[in-house]
């Protein structure tokens, strides 16, 4: 069992001391969340600065004990006996790197071989989700978008470790920006047994999309569907204003919110056929990739008026992948079965 919490990064360290549900790993989003003293866990910070009041937001998953955290080579990890949660950071500069390969797609190829090489050896290589945050991800570098050369990098990876790159073992992902000057930064959810990959009838199958978006497909399902005992967790990527391939609405915030939150609809629909009809808009989890902060109360009001006023959600700034997207919106389910809870 996991359990997901939204808290403020002050209260992170206080979670963290609650032994009879301790922290599997986390995410710290934000300057203002400072150094967290010798985490036992996993702590991925984000380069990306929180919209709301507090200045600086985690997202933590909780579980029951006992707990493994470890290393391996640049992978930090700890898992329950289910699930492993990774963080990993890899420096562009400092990568080793054959000539003429830039180096984002030489850190991005690094740091998934090296998080293959980790998941393959410690017993749990089904990648449930991840979550990329890629420096300057609009940017150029060797006169090709940087979200391109990551793209690259990722799949030369999965190939080089014997992955396939699409239909169902490909995991759900986010992939958003961060600070220019921020190390590629990746953090997951891993599992020992497979997942279930979800695909959105809206959409092509983003490790379908046409070479318009770049030499290779990004490498991610619609959403992903994992069980553990009586639980299960829907991990719906990162959507956006996308139908089949094509961005709607470049303009519109509004329309784009909207349109964000049929192909969630879309998703749940999909997730609801294989036995979670549990989980709706209304509890969903979400966290909200916003380009303009101004555009905020727009995708908020919208996000509210089809989730309810209660919505839990997280909002930060960042760079969405592709450069007319202005908002991005991941969500997460989690839905216990009632006739697990009677046993
Ligand atoms: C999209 O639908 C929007 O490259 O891992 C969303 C989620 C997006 C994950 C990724 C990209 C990624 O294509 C962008």
């Amino acid at each position: 069992m996991l359990q997901l919490l939204h808290l403020p990064a002050s209260a992170l360290a206080q979670a963290a001391r609650d032994a009879s549900s301790p922290l599997l790993g986390a995410a710290c989003f934000g300057a203002g969340a400072g150094p967290i003293p010798h985490p036992l866990f996993p702590l991925a910070s984000v380069q990306v600065e929180p919209l709301a009041s507090e200045p600086a937001l985690c997202e933590a998953w909780s579980t029951q004990g006992p707990l493994q955290p470890g290393k391996t080579g640049c992978v930090h990890w700890c898992s329950n006996g289910d699930v492993l949660f990774a963080v990993l950071q890899v420096a562009e500069a400092v990568t080793a790197n054959a000539a003429g390969v830039p180096p984002l797609q030489a850190a991005s190829r690094a740091a998934y071989a090296d998080l293959f090489t980790a998941l393959d050896a410690l017993g749990y290589p089904h990648l449930l989700r991840v979550w990329n945050h890629v420096p300057d991800i609009n940017g150029e570098s060797a006169g090709v978008e940087r979200y391109r050369l990551f793209n690259i990098g990722r799949q030369d990876a999965f190939l080089a470790h014997g992955r396939t790159v699409s239909g169902a073992n490909v995991p759900a992902a986010s992939a958003l920006g961060a600070a220019a000057n921020a190390p590629l930064l990746v953090y997951c959810i891993a599992a020992r047994q497979p997942a279930v990959a979800i695909e959105n009838p809206r959409q092509l199958s983003a490790y379908h999309y046409p070479q318009d978006y770049g030499p290779r497909s990004p490498t991610f399902s619609r959403a992903s569907l994992a069980t553990f005992g009586p639980q299960h967790l829907l991990f719906i990527s990162g959507t956006a204003s996308i139908v089949g391939h094509r961005t709607l609405h470049a303009e519109d915030v509004a329309e784009q919110t909207r349109e964000t939150l049929r192909n969630v609809e879309a998703v749940l629909q999909q997730a609801h056929a294989k036995g979670v009809a549990g989980i709706g808009l209304a509890n969903l989890y979400y966290k909200v990739y916003v380009r303009h902060p101004a555009d905020w109360p727009v995708i908020r009001a919208e996000l509210q008026r089809a989730a309810g006023a209660a919505v839990h959600a997280i909002a930060l700034q960042a760079d969405v992948c592709r450069s007319d997207l202005l908002v991005e919106i991941e969500a997460t389910g989690l839905q216990t079965t009632n006739q697990d809870l009677r046993a």
